[in-house]
């Protein structure tokens, strides 16, 4: 599952999010977010790093119910420099 931040638009492109849906989130409009292909992969994330806390909670969803998946999120070098990075390392290393 991606759950991705305002510069990963080719990642989600790739994982089969139609040009029109990011279009339509970027004008304001949530049925943007309602993904045809990836249902499940998350809106992009604008606040720096919050994508990490979001994909840590994720991965634990994940692990609870057993499921063989992951949870991926990108970032830059500005991004760890947040403290949303190291709270989400905190919560996967424990
Ligand atoms: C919490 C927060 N502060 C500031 C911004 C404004 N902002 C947008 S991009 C950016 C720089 C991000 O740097 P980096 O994580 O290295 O990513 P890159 O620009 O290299 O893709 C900033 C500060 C923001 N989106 N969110």
């Amino acid at each position: 599952m991606l759950l991705p931040s305002f510069r990963d638009h080719a990642a989600q492109l790739w994982r089969g999010v139609a040009m029109t849906e990011l279009l339509l989130c970027w004008g304001g409009d949530e049925r943007g977010s309602a993904f045809a292909g990836p249902r499940q992969d998350f809106p992009a994330c604008i606040p720096v790093a919050s994508q990490f806390p979001h994909a840590a909670g994720v991965a634990l969803a994940m692990r609870l119910r057993r499921e063989p998946r992951v949870a991926l999120a990108i970032g830059g070098d500005g991004a760890t420099s947040k403290g949303d990075f190291y709270e989400a390392l905190n919560l996967v290393g424990v």
